[in-house]
C-alpha cells in the first residue's frame, strides 16, 4: 500500500511539472510571436497620392507701360506674381473687380486664381495698358 501511494504521488507530481512546461512554453511562444505583428504605420506613407502637389506659379512683367504677355493662360489654382519693372507706379485692376494691385518700381503683386473664365485687368494709372489671364 505505501508504494501505491507514493507512485500516485509521484504520477501527480509528474503531471503538474508537464502542466508548468505547458503554462511557460505557451508562454514563451506568446513572446515570440508577439514582434511578428505588422505595425500600422509606415504603409500609409508609402500610399501614392499622399505627396502635396507641386504649385502652380506664373510670372509677369509690367515693362515699357506694357504687360507681358498680354495673354496668359493657366490652369485653375495657379498663383500669378506680377513684376513692375517700370520705374512708374502700375496697378493691375481687374474689369471685374476680381483682384487690384498696386506696385511701384521693382515692386510684385500676387494673385491666385481659384476660378476658371476669361480675367481682363488694366492699369488704372494707364488705362490703354491692358491683358487677359485666360484660367482653365
Ligand atoms: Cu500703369
Amino acid at each position: 500500500m505505501p508504494g501505491e501511494v507514493k507512485l500516485m504521488k509521484n504520477r501527480m507530481l509528474l503531471t503538474l511539472l508537464s502542466l508548468i512546461f505547458i503554462v511557460v512554453f505557451l508562454f514563451i511562444s506568446c513572446g515570440k510571436t508577439a514582434p511578428v505583428t505588422p505595425s500600422p504605420g509606415p504603409p500609409e506613407d508609402v500610399t501614392p497620392g499622399t505627396t502635396p502637389p507641386t504649385k502652380l506659379v506664373a510670372e509677369l512683367v509690367i515693362e515699357s507701360f506694357t504687360f507681358k504677355p498680354a495673354t496668359l493662360t493657366i490652369p485653375v489654382g495657379t498663383t500669378v506674381t506680377w513684376h513692375n519693372k517700370d520705374s512708374v507706379p502700375h496697378t493691375v485692376t481687374s474689369r471685374e473687380d476680381i483682384f487690384d494691385g498696386g506696385m511701384s518700381h521693382d515692386d510684385t503683386y500676387t494673385y491666385t486664381f481659384s476660378q476658371s473664365g476669361t480675367f481682363e485687368y488694366y492699369c488704372t494709372v494707364h488705362p490703354f495698358m491692358t491683358a487677359i489671364i485666360i484660367v482653365e
